[in-house]
């Protein structure tokens, strides 16, 4: 079945695809009700293509975004959505969607308290559009999926960056084609330098280092398999967009910004026993560095770490891996250093939270019979409001995975405000997920409280599943902020 059918069966507008590519849905993968039927996992037609030995390139570090103009508050940027032939699989071409046709998106690197104005043109056949995702923005730069940019349009996003420092991530979240547009490669980093940083003397410049591990399905002649219904079919893992790199590294320490930038994998990421010394989670620093052996990340989520590489040898390896899929990354120790960084005992402290005026619950469930994909019952719907809340208030909410029964992850992801983890099943959150986060792993059956202040910004923001073929389905809310008074 093809994907425009799919998605017409789910409710949504067939959107028509963006490359004409030799994929096909077979009808075996299509779900009755038209949802993807993940937990099915049918054989899936496509050869993929071979991808050969590993280490035997090096790792592509994102560009930095040049700013077409600075002013005296304001960096400015654009950015073309567009194409890029590139060379994932070695000795193959891969056409992907891109932001600005570079070999890996560019990083945005913003410093808190300056402003960041985007200009997005969007040179595809289809709506885009482009959400900060962590981002604490007004509701109409937010890229609510229904806020689109039309093809051969052009758009401007305004980010204050008047929060935290952070690793965030700009992606796709049009309406209904926001996992497909992701998973062909619209995202990338935007990194907020806080202004508590510097003096922390972290690994800084060519020292810190963002790296998006993803999954992803190549067919034999290169081109990239979108195969909605069968995720688990994604069997080439990348890290900025090269299948198991080599990165030549001094022996010292290097920040690396680890995001799962997968549309449904989780990864549970080790350095092969060395330790990963996490210092930031996705809203930012944590109140002191946590050592870690492996960190599970789920989709949209984000670990800064500090590897030091000091206690190796030229000539010695460190391989960061997937618990299940395997190597992600190689780092040769090729040349002594000295290294003026450090990992001190205490990095950014966490306030004190207000007390919390509201309890909420929310159930994310995958319907047995029907496969739509549901918040509390319903799906989402653009025109409903789900849950109001008054500006400046603080709130708790209750998140379920309703999903023991089918065994499915989600993971809850709140646009706006970053939150606090408080509880998982009733016990205290993990050290590594007691900073600021946007986004919260769930297992099946589980449930997590989160608290969040939801202030500076009125209007339409989105919670959802950050499994985007379930948000795509309908596994998405809406909130609405309103003012005091009212
Ligand atoms: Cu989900």
């Amino acid at each position: 079945m093809h994907r425009r059918t799919l998605l017409s069966l789910g409710g949504a507008a067939g959107a028509a695809l963006v490359i004409p590519a030799a994929e096909t849905i077979t009808p075996a993968a299509a779900a009755p009700g038209g949802a993807p039927a993940h937990h099915h996992r049918p054989p899936h037609p496509v050869r993929s293509a071979a991808t050969g030995e590993p280490f035997t390139r090096p790792l592509v570090v994102p560009p930095v975004l040049r700013p077409v103009a600075v002013t005296a508050d304001t960096d400015h940027y654009r950015l073309d959505v567009t194409t890029a032939d590139i060379e994932i699989i070695p000795g193959l071409t891969s056409r992907m969607l891109s932001y600005g046709g570079y070999p890996v998106n560019p990083t945005i690197r913003a410093r808190q308290g300056r402003r960041v104005r985007v200009t997005y043109r969007n040179r595809l056949d289809q709506p885009v559009n482009v959400h900060l995702h962590g981002g604490h923005v007004a509701a109409q730069h937010d890229g609510h999926p229904m806020d689109l940019i039309q093809p051969g349009e052009e758009r401007v996003y305004e980010y204050p960056n008047q929060q935290a420092g952070a690793s965030l991530w700009y992606h796709d979240h049009s309406h209904h084609t926001e996992s497909e547009h992701v998973y062909r490669g619209l995202y990338g980093f935007y990194l907020i330098e806080g202004s508590d940083e510097a003096a922390l003397r972290l690994p800084s410049g060519p020292y810190d280092i963002p790296i998006a591990l993803r999954d992803s399905l190549f067919a034999e002649d290169g081109s990239l398999v979108w195969n909605q219904a069968d995720p688990f079919s994604r069997n080439t893992l990348l890290a900025n967009n090269r299948h198991q790199p080599y990165f030549p590294v001094a022996a010292r320490r290097y920040r690396l910004r680890l995001l799962n930038a997968s549309t449904h994998r989780t990864f549970e990421v080790n350095a092969g026993g060395a330790t990963l010394t996490q210092v930031g989670s996705d809203g930012g620093l944590l109140p002191a560095p946590v050592p870690r052996t492996s960190i599970l990340l789920g989709p949209a989520e984000r670990a800064e770490v500090v590897i030091d590489f000091s206690g190796y040898a030229v000539g010695d390896h460190v391989v960061l891996a997937d618990a299940t899929g395997g190597p992600l990354v190689r780092f040769d120790v090729v040349r002594r250093a000295t290294d003026p960084s450090c990992v001190p005992p205490q990095l950014r402290p966490l306030p004190t939270l207000p007390p919390a005026t509201a309890e909420r619950l929310f159930v994310m469930r995958v319907d047995p019979v029907t496969f739509a994909s549901l918040i509390n019952d319903k799906a989402f719907d653009p025109d409903r409001v789900d849950t109001t809340i008054t500006q400046g208030s603080t709130e708790i909410w209750k998140i379920v995975n309703g999903d023991a029964g089918l065994n499915l992850e989600h993971t809850f992801h709140m646009h706006l405000a970053q939150f606090r983890v408080l509880d998982r099943d009733g016990a205290p959150p993990a050290p590594g997920e007691s900073g600021w986060k946007d986004t919260i792993y769930v297992r099946p059956g589980e449930s997590v409280r989160v608290q969040a202040t939801f202030d500076g910004f009125l209007g339409r923001y989105l919670y959802h599943c950050h499994m985007l073929d379930h948000s795509a389905f309908g596994m998405m809310g809406q909130m609405e902020i309103v003012p005091r008074t009212s």
